[in-house]
């Protein structure tokens, strides 16, 4: 069944993140339709929800799994006043607000992934793709792409992610209220925007670090061809990832896939 878009839209009514809201049963890709809405001049808070994606979009043109029925697929628009080096915080701090939201149904099994990837168990239950438009006066908006894997069972998820990802419904065993998760989600979203726009990056960085078990361990990151690896110090300001190297240079990464070599 798909969402109840009057039920939802009546739910968000007054709140910062999901007014106006566009729901779609079927779309290509809910960043795509929030980008052209960004351009058009929607206001900051507006939010694409749609029931599934044909062309569900990942980083550097990967594919978002994205079956009708079952999970969240949502974008939304931001207008941060901040500059464009700032903006991955802002996929930093909603990787924070999807992990707090996560952890109350699976409590103390939720981790963080630099760069933006929402673990459960071990496996990734949400993925976050954040774009940016960007104009002289600096960014114009960001358009914060959501994909939660809420009630997909295990065999509907395509044979090649099996061993890589998860749903809530198949850690806990019972099938999750998508209404409420995406009210709470939007809310604790706007929890933490306002937190980095008011009052800087600090307290996001500190959660999102407790809540990475890449940080201190040897790790590896590619990205394209090239491969960096060492042992991963922090995340710097910018939202890159900063690596010891084994000749004791310290690097910063800004983009990539990270893997943990080796955990001790
Ligand atoms: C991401 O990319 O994790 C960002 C995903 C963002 C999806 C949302 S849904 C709403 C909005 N509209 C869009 O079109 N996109 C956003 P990346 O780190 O590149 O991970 C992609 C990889 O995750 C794929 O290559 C697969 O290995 C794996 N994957 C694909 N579908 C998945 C799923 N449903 N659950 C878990 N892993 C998946």
């Amino acid at each position: 069944m798909g969402w109840n878009s009057e039920v939802l839209e009546k739910s968000l009514a007054g709140k910062f993140i999901g007014r106006p809201l566009y729901y779609y049963p079927v779309i290509g890709s809910t960043n795509d339709v929030a980008f052209r809405l960004g351009v058009w001049g929607a206001l900051e808070g507006t939010a694409v929800i749609a029931d599934s994606q044909t062309k569900g979009k990942g980083r550097l043109q990967r594919v978002w799994h994205s079956p009708p029925g079952s999970n969240i697929y949502t974008s939304i628009i931001l207008r941060p006043n901040c500059k464009p080096d700032q903006a991955p915080q802002i996929s930093i701090a909603a990787g924070v607000a999807v992990a707090e939201i996560i952890n109350e149904y699976c409590p103390g099994h939720v981790q963080l992934k630099w760069p933006n990837d929402v673990l459960l168990n071990k496996k990734k239950v949400c993925g976050i793709l954040a774009q940016m438009k960007t104009s002289a006066n600096g960014i114009d908006f960001v358009v914060l792409g959501i994909g939660i894997n809420v009630n997909i069972g295990y065999n509907q998820l395509p044979p090649d992610i099996r061993t890589i990802a998860t749903s809530l419904a198949i850690e806990t065993g019972r099938e999750i209220a998508r209404l409420e998760l995406i009210i709470s989600l939007y809310e604790n979203l706007a929890k933490w925007y306002k937190q980095l726009t008011q009052r800087g990056f600090g307290a996001i960085k500190e959660k999102w670090l407790n809540l990475a078990p890449m940080i201190s361990q040897k790790v590896q990151v590619m990205f394209r061809n090239e491969v960096v690896s060492g042992k991963a110090l922090g995340l710097d300001d910018d939202g890159s990832l900063i690596i010891l190297t084994v000749n004791n240079e310290t690097v910063k990464v800004s983009a990539g896939d990270a893997t943990i070599l080796k955990e001790s």
